[in-house]
């Protein structure tokens, strides 16, 4: 019946409140008694909240079928395309009952800069004072060096100086390291520096600078970060709250996601706007592993309202948050949204909002403005996708961010190459959880694409068609529900190792991808990397392998082919590149050796002699290009089209001290070996997958495990797995 969560003390409403992103602040001492003191907190329905405001305020666009965009509060807990429809109402984050007395530090702004070897911090701080005016100060200690500034009387703020020599920058994973530096703050007393301690406050911080490019060139508009003065390759993935309800996310979890993604090569995860600002634990893990994050404000796909009461509490969760996140170093970029410039500029909002506020004032005044007085270093993008500088379409390839979802809804993952992207924040392709997830979450019998615990488990529009159909090109769709699986999960990480590759062969043209997405938030057929129980789909390794620091690739130029190189490391890339074309039985049909020699963090592009490049028969050739680290390899034909065969497997398992090895070798071309080890042991971890054999090739893979199992599970087809498997005729 109640229609705003209340808080009561001793009977007493202390206030009402609506905004999931913010912190409250009461002053309780009138409703205070001596002896116990009662707090009682009213939940209201969040559904029949936002509905109701949706009327008061005018309904706007949104997608899915909530108005959350009337709501201060998670936006996928609405339920979204990958996420249930389950909107939470609780106490989230702790409550605490605080007594204090003269003043106490409402806020603590460490701004942390570096020039040459020596670091700046300009600590910001502001006071809340109880009644008292008296002079006060603020001791500040970092990196071995005390500062202190005196707070004037009746003042309510201060900054302290200091400067750190010869400090050491903090760099993202894969360029430097990540030294951290600890900030104690103190508030003293009227009798200064030997005053009592009023009130504290820690943190750390790292030195170093980063700007965004957004610079006019002959392409369009570059979108470039650049770290410490150097332009990074942004390798990213799309983070969105790792469990339908957050707040059983542990800082343990949190660690093993984010080791997850490190080990797909990722150096930036971009907390995305459908889902919250993440507690602590997440930044202080990104800062001590030098996964960069950029973070949206909390507002995706939908028009919001500029008016009351969603301005002030849009305001105050932003000062909050701002406030919360800005010493992390690993935060790099602050983002106005996701796609709502663009929904309002392509999805029919316009007649439908007739005249109505929509957010773009956020957007473009409210967020800049306050991040100007909050953390003026740190860049600022009004949204995902979003083209600077201009009226341009907030989509267009050659201008900003870009998000490429055509591909997956309407077209074939080949399509990505009709793209370049200067920097590409959104692209994705979906895949079945992992088998172990599947049967752990659906009990279906006989379990089908279709059956119907599998279609709860997928929720996006039309997802099985769009599976279906971006199969088809390149493999048979299988009719066995196993197969079926495997073939949809080798699609979305073939899918996505051919977008990235692409796109990084573009680059420097192209400065970054964000895979569209990293984790779940619960068991479902999605985008995802990792699925809801946290185990790795093929498509992590497939990143791992696009993602790697030095990538070789064939790419289409200039109506012939290329092999491209792309550098992304400290270290000049140097050596002998050799190019073969070859039978899928083995055979050197022609070869040519070059010399290489790419700068670092370069990419170079070498066109492929045409008889090379040409077939003899597209259906059993293929071009290596190796140097002595890496190899990419070019396909002439779709499986589905060639005459790739039933492999002779030659595979033994052995037991190791940590679990399994498995040796596996074989006499014909393999391609896309994988070990689904969770269909053994669901805890189990393999070291790779996805790895193509050349005749003659072996490969052995590392099994981490506890368990105890025979040595044959681990062979049986339906584990160690192949896409030879998925032709006709080839089926084991
Ligand atoms: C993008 C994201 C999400 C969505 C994903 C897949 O639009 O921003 O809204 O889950 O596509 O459809």
């Amino acid at each position: 019946t109640c229609s705003r969560n209340a808080s009561e003390v001793n009977g007493a409403v202390v206030a009402e409140t609506t905004n999931m992103h913010r912190t409250y602040r009461f002053d309780v001492r009138r409703y205070l008694q001596a002896g116990d003191n009662t707090l009682a907190v009213t939940f209201a329905s969040p559904v029949r909240y936002a509905d109701r405001v949706s009327l008061e305020l005018g309904a706007r666009p949104h997608v899915n079928h909530h108005p959350y965009n009337a709501i201060r509060k998670m936006a996928s807990s609405f339920g979204w395309d990958w996420g249930p429809d389950l909107a939470t109402v609780g106490i989230w984050r702790p409550v605490a009952l605080e007594t204090w007395s003269i003043a106490r530090l409402a806020a603590v702004r460490p701004l942390a800069t570096v020039a040459e070897s020596q670091g700046s911090l300009a600590v910001h701080v502001e006071l809340a004072r109880a009644g008292s005016e008296a002079a006060l100060s603020v001791r500040v200690t970092a990196g071995g060096v005390t500062a202190t500034a005196h707070v004037q009387p009746a003042a309510t703020s201060c900054v302290v100086d200091l400067t750190v020599q010869d400090v050491d920058r903090w760099w993202p994973r894969g360029h430097g390291g990540q030294p951290l530096y600890d900030v104690h703050v103190e508030l003293l007393g009227p009798d200064g520096d030997d005053g009592d301690v009023l009130d504290s406050w820690d943190g750390r911080v790292g030195f170093r600078t980063v700007r965004l490019e957004t610079l006019p060139d002959e392409h369009g508009t570059s979108f470039a970060l650049v770290v410490n003065d150097r332009p990074v390759f942004v390798k990213g993935a799309n983070w969105i709250p790792d469990d339908a309800f957050p707040h059983r996310v542990t800082r343990e979890r949190y660690a093993e996601r984010i080791a997850q993604a490190q080990e797909a090569g990722v150096n930036l995860l971009r907390v995305w706007g459908g889902g919250i600002f993440e507690s602590d634990d997440f930044y202080d893990l990104c800062d001590e592993r030098g996964v960069m994050t950029w973070q949206d404000f909390l507002f995706a796909c939908a028009a919001y309202a500029e008016e009351e009461p969603m301005r002030s509490q849009v305001e105050a969760e932003v000062r909050d948050n701002v406030t919360r996140l800005m010493p992390h170093p690993s935060l790099v970029l602050w983002n106005g949204g996701n796609e709502n410039i663009w929904g309002h500029a392509d999805w029919g909002w316009q007649s439908r909002l007739d005249g109505k506020s929509w957010g773009l004032g956020y957007y473009l005044e409210l967020f800049p403005r306050i991040l100007a007085e909050l953390d003026p270093d740190r860049p600022y993008s009004p949204g995902s996708p979003w083209s600077p500088n201009a009226e341009r379409h907030p989509n267009d390839p050659d201008h900003g961010t870009m998000h490429i979802w055509d591909v997956w809804n309407d077209r074939d993952y080949s399509v990505y190459r009709e793209y370049v992207p200067r920097f590409c924040s959104e692209f994705g392709w979906q895949g079945p959880p992992t088998m172990s997830t599947l049967r752990a979450a659906v009990s279906d019998d006989p379990m089908t694409p279709e059956s119907p615990g599998m279609l709860v488990h997928q929720k996006a529009i039309s997802g099985n068609d769009k599976l279906t159909s971006g199969l088809v090109t390149h493999l048979p769709v299988p009719d066995v529900f196993d197969d079926w699986h495997w073939a949809m999960s080798l699609n979305q990480a073939r899918a996505i190792r051919f977008g990235i590759e692409h796109f990084r062969s573009w680059s420097p043209r192209c400065a970054g991808t964000i895979v569209w997405q990293l984790n779940d938030c619960w068991p479902v057929t999605s985008w995802a990397a990792v699925d809801g129980y946290g185990r790795r789909k093929p498509l992590l390794y497939a990143l791992a392998h696009a993602y790697a620091d030095r990538l070789v690739t064939i790419q289409p130029r200039d109506g012939g082919l290329a092999a491209v190189l792309v550098n992304d490391t400290d270290e000049p890339w140097r050596g002998g590149l050799v190019l073969t074309r070859q039978s899928y039985d083995g055979q050197t049909l022609q070869r040519e050796e070059r010399d290489i020699d790419v700068p670092p963090r370069a990419t170079a592009t070498v066109p492929l002699d045409r008889v090379l490049a040409t077939p003899g028969d597209e259906k059993s050739e293929l071009l290596v290009a190796r140097t002595e680290d890496a190899r990419g390899l070019w396909f002439f034909a779709e499986d589905r089209d060639s005459l790739l065969t039933a492999p002779a497997l030659d595979a033994v398992a052995e037991r190791t001290d940590d679990g399994y090895s498995i040796r596996v070798g074989t006499d014909s071309l393999v391609r896309d070996l994988a070990l689904l080890v969770d269909k053994v042991v669901p805890d189990a971890v393999v070291d790779d997958m996805l790895v193509t054999l050349l005749p003659g090739e072996h490969v052995v893979f590392t099994v981490a495990t506890g368990a105890d199992v025979p040595l044959e599970r681990w062979l049986a087809p339906e584990v160690l797995r192949n896409a030879n498997q998925l032709l006709a005729g080839s089926s084991d």
